[in-house]
């Protein structure tokens, strides 16, 4: 009987996840869903690519959290549209969520959707909101054995962001394993790795999506 229902719930989500990727490509926007733990770098992020791509697209980015709007706040600061979204203590974004934001969201002026999902390492990989690529961020202070623990979410991304690489003097962390088994169970994923606070790598993050957008 669970099962049923949590069928019914992944069903129905998907009906408007395929409308929500609809109306964004009608509107010729490319939308990137951001996913990691609490505090893996998720609005650095947002930040960092904003400032690399903001010269070349019209960047639009819903935020999404449990409560707060701290993260809509700091981002609309770089003056991009933005729409805060609080699940109000669902650990994770629904298309339906996506829908409204869509509709609150200026779509003829935005190329690019960044969407930061509520961070969690878990339950927003069971929810496509209708982007066109999913991406997990990673810190470097979690640990590297973090795809062991949680396979779904390393399993269902297209590329794979090690943050706080800045750290790696400091923190026992095997970058050398940790890619080996990311490239065992998700081949396909693209793996950059970056520092969102020097900004090291995360031209190479700009230049790949740059590539994938056209
Ligand atoms: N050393 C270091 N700290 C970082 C880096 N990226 C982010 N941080 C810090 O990590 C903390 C969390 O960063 P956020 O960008 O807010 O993380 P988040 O994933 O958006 O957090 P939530 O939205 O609360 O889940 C902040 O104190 C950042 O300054 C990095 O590359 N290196
Ligand atoms: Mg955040």
């Amino acid at each position: 009987m669970e099962i049923k229902i949590l069928k019914d719930i992944l069903g129905a989500n998907e009906q408007i996840a395929a409308k929500n990727r609809e109306l964004l490509e009608k509107n010729k926007v490319f939308c990137v869903n951001i996913m990691a733990s609490p505090g893996a770098g998720k609005t650095s992020f947002v930040l960092q690519t904003i400032k690399a791509l903001k010269g070349k697209f019209k960047i639009g980015v819903i935020e999404g959290d449990i409560s707060s709007s701290i993260d809509a706040e700091t981002v609309a600061k770089e003056g991009v549209p933005v729409v805060q979204i609080n699940t109000g203590g669902e650990c994770h974004l629904e298309a339906i969520q996506i829908q409204n934001a869509l509709n609150n969201l200026p779509l003829a002026d935005i190329d690019l959707l960044l969407i930061e999902n509520v961070g969690n390492l878990v339950c927003p990989a069971e929810f496509n909101l209708g982007e066109h690529l999913k991406v997990l961020i990673a810190s470097v202070p979690e640990g590297d054995d973090k795809p062991f623990k949680y396979p779904l979410m390393f399993t269902t991304v297209d590329a794979l962001v090690l943050n706080k690489t800045d750290l790696l003097p400091y923190v026992k962390f095997n970058v050398d394993n940790f890619v080996k088994t990311i490239k065992n169970i998700n081949a396909r994923a693209e793996i950059f790795k970056v520092s969102c606070t020097t900004g090291d790598g995360v031209s190479e993050w700009a230049k790949w999506l740059k590539s994938r957008i056209k």
